[in-house]
């Protein structure tokens, strides 16, 4: 079912001074900065790799305000590992099949995600407690 792990979702307070930690410690390179007003975040995606089913990613989570998924998160948990998104060839189909399996979609139809891709969400609590994003890439389906 699924192509690659397309991304790791941090979540932070300060994408600034995270993007720097990340290309300073690690070597990493931003390729896309963007707000996504629906999803509550400013976000930056980091390249790590590419592989033979796409390529791979570090996403930078800061909240656009408090009442967002990952404020809410930042003031329960603190900076961390939000999610963990991965690539699929069709999401609405990879959505069908999931949700058959009894898995609780936390979106109705696929939204727009980073970089042109189409994401859907899987509730953490039916997916061992991490919150699952599925990601098609917009050159995925041909
Ligand atoms: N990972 C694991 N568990 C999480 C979680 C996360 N990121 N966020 C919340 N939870 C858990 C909470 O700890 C809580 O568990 P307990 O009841 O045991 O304490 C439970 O889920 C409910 O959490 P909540 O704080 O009450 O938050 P909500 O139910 O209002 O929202 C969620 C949780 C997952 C439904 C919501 O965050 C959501 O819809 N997320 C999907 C969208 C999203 O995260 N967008 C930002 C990223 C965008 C992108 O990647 O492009
Ligand atoms: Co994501």
């Amino acid at each position: 079912m699924f192509l690659r792990i397309d991304h790791v979702g941090i979540a932070c307070h300060d994408l600034e001074a995270k993007i720097a930690f990340f290309e300073s410690t690690f070597g990493m390179t931003v390729v896309s900065r963007e707000v996504n007003e629906e999803q509550g975040v400013r976000e930056a995606m980091l390249h790590v790799a590419d592989g033979p089913n796409g390529s791979s990613y570090v996403q930078l989570l800061e909240p656009l305000s408090p009442d967002t998924p990952v404020g809410k998160f930042l003031a329960k948990r603190g900076e961390g590992v939000h999610h963990v998104a991965f690539g699929v060839p069709d999401v609405a189909e990879a959505m069908t099949e999931l949700g058959g399996k009894g898995i609780r979609l936390l979106d109705e139809r696929p939204r727009h995600g980073s970089m042109g891709s189409s994401i859907a969400f899987l509730h953490p609590k039916d997916v061992g407690g991490v919150l699952t994003e599925l990601v098609q890439a917009p050159e995925a389906r041909s």
